[in-house]
């Protein structure tokens, strides 16, 4: 199984959040990589990370970083490979920071912006599965199983416990 799936981020510290990504793309069969690429203590790492990223097949990166989160857009700029960013959540500025950081790209290199922490992240990986679902029908019909599943364990009614 190839690896479609890139996730990077800026820091070892960054890693429990950013496994809640790897978590879904596990639960969904879809191979992936993982690696440390920071926009400031290695942006050699990062350049050539963009550089190389179609033709090593790459068909969606996501990126998480914290505080001043230049990873995703940098990213975004030296690839078209679609970047997905995850604002990690910060104890100065509860991650918000992040999330500006990454969201406000100017036009032209867009990176789909997703929520703070660790919801971010699974959703980060829910997005990858849906963009690789639209040309593999096989990981279409996981992800629709993933969703169902999903909806199905949600109760009718709330309860004391
Ligand atoms: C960012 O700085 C990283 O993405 C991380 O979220 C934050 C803090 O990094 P460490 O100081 O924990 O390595 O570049």
């Amino acid at each position: 199984m190839s690896i479609t799936v890139g996730i990077i981020m800026g820091s070892q510290s960054d890693w429990p959040t950013m496994k809640n990504a790897a978590t879904i793309l596990d639960e969904l069969g879809i191979a992936y990589e993982t690696k440390i690429v920071s926009a400031h203590r290695t942006p050699d790492r990062l350049w050539e990370y963009g550089k190389t990223a179609v033709e090593r097949g790459l068909k969606v990166i996501i990126a998480g970083a914290g505080g001043a989160a230049h990873l995703p857009g940098m990213m975004a700029s030296k690839t078209r490979v679609p970047v997905v960013g995850v604002p990690v959540q910060t104890k100065a500025l509860s991650g918000v920071d992040s999330l500006y950081s990454i969201l406000q790209m100017p036009k032209g290199y867009p990176v789909a912006t997703m929520a703070i922490g660790a919801a971010g992240a699974a959703n980060a990986g829910l997005m990858a599965a849906g963009i690789l679902a639209t040309s593999d029908d096989a990981l279409a019909a996981r992800l629709d199983k993933w969703r169902a599943d999903l909806s199905a364990s949600i109760p009718q009614e709330p309860t004391d416990d």
